[in-house]
């Protein structure tokens, strides 16, 4: 078996819409859908800028997808060569791990078309595609290579204005509507044979039209560069598109895919994960590593990543906690300069964030939950539609998903601690920490009977109990983010000016008071039987399973959370909560505590949301359930690979890759599996191997130096590089 190629044959218009993410190619920049170079926008061709975003009216504001700049479609004897429209003898799709290079072998009886192309890793604009066509017959073909506007939207149309311009390259610019951010794709192509050439531009776009008489086993090849810029990159994108194609095409095919392929040999070398004696679980890990890996912005020093990477549009494009708490482990023990870029996001959104917490009342802090650009608040109050009326449902996600905050500073103090830079604290990140903390503080609501302090009105990571009062999991967050501001106060105020001028400059004197005060007043959550409740009431609600839960449904779409949804009343969960804060603050809970909620709470969580079973399976490693964590590392490390996950939530799709499963799979690897911690400034291991494999190795970067972890049956060491 090969562990780095994912291979699918035959081809079934149903499966289009998971198989667009699960072949998908990007780079940070773009990401270009894992469909034939025929599809019309019915297959959901996409390329998914990353950062840019349109609302068409009162729409979900959500990102633009360029024109689609790799459109190839030929027809031979009047045949349509598209697996959307001509029956297909035979249809193979493969996407190569290692170098994200998607390939397509269709058979179409008379004719085979075949293809192999990529999101350039070594140049950020970069597409390009080799293009082969072999004739078993002799007839009259007709090819058309050029930049579609026939592109998949959720919440479109985006683009507007379309300008198309031929020449050696041909260029479509265009204007989202919203902001007038103009979008410049541009193509050049390549020939192995001579043809007539004509052109057409209508309103599907732009093309070149070869005509040719072929011959019996004739070969023809085709290489397209195209190049996408926009007005935020560059203030004259079209040229700035149209230099890039020329120079690819000056470089040639295989010479930009060396690049691309050197530039990704690099990323392995920095973060691969081998896994050895289980070929199933390597091919997982490398499909997880890849799709986190290819949409990391590298091309950036100040941007994040969406929930659903750049698969497409679900999820609003927007930023969640996903990346501080799922993307953001791999990336600082393996590529620190983009866990850097994700948290620099955040340092450069806090404006938007001070905006939010002011709009509800509160100082300080409090970031979207759904983050576009600038910080922008993406998530809507009426998140879900209901399935049965049609009529969007009020959710609470955007106002009271109030731990957003503390994990975006929990990621702040981890990248300190695990890099030993503290730079990005004197860059912003000490404010962002002070800031929040400050929002908490104007956030929790003191009893006027004990000393208590409570954090009420919340929804914790579990959605489907919301407005819910002390969070188990929320309140030890912010009891983390309080304690980080004052652990900022303990080793800088009155040493480092930098840090004496913020506080000046924030007027934080007061602030420190309230700290000190509440810090110890934070309500601690009821324990049953060493059971923490998630929340105040949790244990007296209808204690069911989750059958008789699924056995409650009408529809199978139906949400499951809020008012009336079927969850709500018992406690059935959607998703990891106390479990995720024992896997994020392991040191505050003992082996017992983890293994006594662990078994309380599994049997009663849905795994509905892609962020769960990682976390089960954290714990599980270290509660030594091996076979547990390997069943849950399995299924999180899969899930691109078989298509798995939810792909509706009520009547909202929310299909698309999944970045928190493929950041989980790395951490149950390196921080389950060997058990990778740092204590004392030094690295440590705990391995807990599963019997299903027989060595782990992989590279981490600790405080600026190099190290290879390995862990086989008779234990693990750590070697300095
Ligand atoms: O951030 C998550 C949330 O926890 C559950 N719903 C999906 C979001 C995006 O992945």
């Amino acid at each position: 078996m090969d562990t780095w190629l994912l291979q699918k044959e035959g081809f079934n218009v149903q499966d289009a819409a998971v198989d667009g993410s699960r072949f998908l190619c990007a780079n940070g920049y773009m990401g270009l859908r894992g469909v034939p170079e025929e599809a019309s926008s019915a297959l959901f061709p996409a390329v998914t800028l990353a950062g840019v975003y349109d609302q068409n009216g009162d729409r979900w504001r959500e990102p633009v997808n360029a024109p689609n700049c790799l459109y190839i479609r030929a027809d031979f004897n009047g045949l349509p060569l598209s697996v959307e429209k001509t029956q297909v003898q035979a249809h193979r799709t493969a996407l190569d791990y290692r170098y994200g290079i998607y390939s397509r072998e269709t058979d179409f009886g008379e004719v085979r078309v075949s293809s192999r192309r990529y999101v350039s890793m070594a140049s950020a604009h970069l597409l390009a595609d080799e293009y082969r066509l072999v004739f078993f017959r002799d007839g009259e073909l007709t090819l058309q290579a050029g930049i579609s506007t026939d592109i998949w939207d959720i919440n479109g149309p985006h683009l507007f204005d379309f300008r198309h311009s031929e020449g050696e390259t041909l260029v479509t610019t265009c204007l989202t509507g919203q902001n007038r951010i103009a979008v410049a794709a541009a193509q050049c192509v390549r020939t192995d044979f001579e043809a007539p050439e004509s052109l057409r531009k209508d309103e599907t776009g732009i093309f070149r039209v070869f005509r040719r008489i072929v011959k019996k086993d004739e070969t023809l090849t085709l290489w397209v560069f195209s190049a996408v810029y926009t007005s935020i990159d560059d203030p004259a994108p079209a040229d700035a598109a149209q230099r890039c194609c020329a120079q690819a095409m000056a470089a040639g095919f295989d010479a930009c895919l060396q690049a691309h392929k050197d530039a990704w040999e690099d990323i392995w070398a920095r973060s691969e994960v081998m896994m050895e004696g289980n070929e199933e679980a390597a091919l997982a890990l490398h499909a997880s590593q890849y799709h986190l890996n290819c949409v990391a912005p590298r091309h950036a020093q100040n941007m994040s990543i969406p929930a659903r990477g750049l698969s497409g549009q679900t999820y609003k494009g927007a930023v969640f906690w996903d990346s501080e708490i799922f993307f953001f482990p791999m990336f600082v023990y393996t590529q620190p300069v983009i866990a850097r870029s994700l948290l620099r996001y955040r340092i450069e959104t806090l404006q938007g964030a001070l905006k939010k917490a002011a709009e509800y009342g509160y100082r300080g802090a409090f970031y979207a939950w759904e983050s576009q650009e600038g910080g922008i608040e993406g998530c809507t109050n009426f998140n879900v539609v209901d399935v049965f009326t049609h009529r969007p449902v009020r959710t609470y996600f955007r106002d009271k998903q109030i731990h957003i905050s503390a994990d975006i500073t929990y990621a702040l103090r981890s990248y300190w601690e695990i890099t030993g830079d503290r730079s990005l604290l004197m860059e912003g990140g000490a404010r962002v920490i002070l800031e929040c903390a400050r929002f908490y503080l104007s956030r929790a609501n003191a009893r006027v009977d004990s000393d208590e302090v409570d954090f009420a009105d919340v929804i914790g990571p579990d959605e489907y109990h919301e407005r819910v009062t002390n969070n188990a999991f929320t309140n030890m967050m912010i009891l983390h983010c309080m304690e980080s501001a004052l652990m900022l106060r303990d080793i800088f105020a009155d040493r480092e000016a930098w840090f004496d001028r913020l506080l000046k400059e924030m007027d934080y004197e007061n602030d420190w008071a309230l700290l000190d005060r509440v810090r110890g007043r934070v309500r601690q959550s009821r324990k049953q039987d060493g059971v923490i409740e998630q929340f105040d009431g949790y244990f007296e609600l209808e204690d069911c399973s989750m059958e008789t839960v699924r056995s409650r449904l009408r529809d199978p779409r139906e949400y499951w959370g809020g008012d009336h949804g079927v969850a709500g009343t018992t406690q059935i969960i959607k998703q990891a909560d106390v479990i995720a804060l024992m896997a994020l603050l392991p040191e505050r809970f003992t082996d017992d505590q983890v293994a006594v909620n662990w078994d309380y709470y599994e049997p009663r969580t849905e795994h509905g949301s892609s962020l769960s079973a990682c976390m089960y399976a954290l714990t599980a490693c270290r509660t030594g359930k091996t076979d547990k964590a390997w069943e849950l590392f399995m299924k999180t490390a899969g899930i691109d690979v078989t298509g798995g996950g939810k792909q509706w939530a009520g009547e909202i799709y929310i299909g698309g890759t999944h970045p928190a499963s493929n950041g989980g799979a790395w951490m149950i690897a390196a921080l389950g599996f060997a058990g990778l911690r740092i204590k004392n400034g030094g690295l440590t291991l705990v391995p807990r191997l599963p019997r299903q494999i027989d060595r782990l190795s992989f590279p981490v970067t600790v405080n600026g130096q190099d190290y290879r972890v390995e862990v086989a049956r008779d234990g693990g060491r750590i070697r300095q590089l």
